[in-house]
């Protein structure tokens, strides 16, 4: 059954420890393509809402459906493998640039990696690379950039065609070219496919169809950049401080 990229949260909670409650009652829905973002300070709970939505562990209450399929208490592998994911560190193996980016769908063609690499804007930087496709990465892409492991992770996750993706922004300094280079490649991967947005950068929320504002494992404001600038609250402070 293919998925549509429908995904629907309804009144969880969650803990990785049962006994410590760190998502309390989180109620979201996305439509098909739509893009969600989060933000929030940090142990604010951004990233578990996405290891939820990934199934990465079960909830303690509430329900998580995508196509209205609840899969928030049974363990579903197959569902879960619908979802691309782009971390902030991206696993990447000892093997060559093809082998890695066909990590993402491992019966996938050389072309269909490589249309992915174009996809992911990642093709020139790999057509300059000594080997090409065939460039051994050692250990982890200790041999690239922050920013080419990112367009790897893109092309990555392009190759699997997933109809929703979770995208988590690096941190940490990459130059401004290469941060170009990266959002263009996500803009890329992200269209037509719903997307869950880690935005560290107010500047990179700002299109979403709907940024959820996350304090102490609650959402506490949602809507769109004009609605909460307009709501002069927490995302107004957080944006103008
Ligand atoms: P996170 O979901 O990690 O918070 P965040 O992603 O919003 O923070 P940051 O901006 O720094 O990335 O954490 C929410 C709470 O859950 C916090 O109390 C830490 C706890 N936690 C665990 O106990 N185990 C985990 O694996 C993670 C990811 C978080
Ligand atoms: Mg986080």
């Amino acid at each position: 059954r293919e998925l549509t990229g429908e995904v629907e949260f309804e009144n969880v909670d969650f803990g990785y420890n049962p006994d410590k409650i760190v998502l309390h009652d989180i109620n979201m829905y996305a439509k098909p393509g739509q893009k969600i973002a989060f933000v929030g300070s940090t142990g604010a709970g951004k990233t578990t809402i996405t290891n939820l939505i990934n199934r990465f562990y079960d909830i303690q209450d509430g329900k998580i459906r995508y196509d209205n399929i609840n899969i928030g208490k049974i363990k579903k592998p197959d569902l879960r493998r619908s979802l691309g994911i782009v971390l902030q560190d991206t696993h990447l193996f000892t093997g060559t640039v093809m082998d890695n980016i066909r990590y993402g769908k491992l019966d996938a063609t050389d072309e269909e990696c490589i249309k992915a690499a174009k996809l992911a804007n990642a093709h020139d930087f790999i057509k300059r690379l000594p080997d090409g496709y065939n460039t051994v990465l050692t250990g982890d892409g200790a041999n690239l950039s922050q920013g080419q492991r990112q367009l790897l992770a893109i092309a990555r996750a392009a190759v699997a065609d997933p109809p929703a993706l979770i995208l988590d922004e690096a941190t940490s300094s990459i130059d401004t070219r290469t941060e170009a280079m990266v959002s263009k490649g996500m803009d890329a991967l992200m269209a037509g496919r719903t997307s869950f947005v880690i935005a560290h950068r107010l500047s990179t929320v700002k299109d979403a169809d709907c940024i959820m504002v996350m304090e102490q494992g609650r959402i506490i404001e949602r809507g769109t950049h004009d609605q909460l600038i307009d709501m002069k609250g927490r995302y107004y402070q957080l944006y103008t401080g």
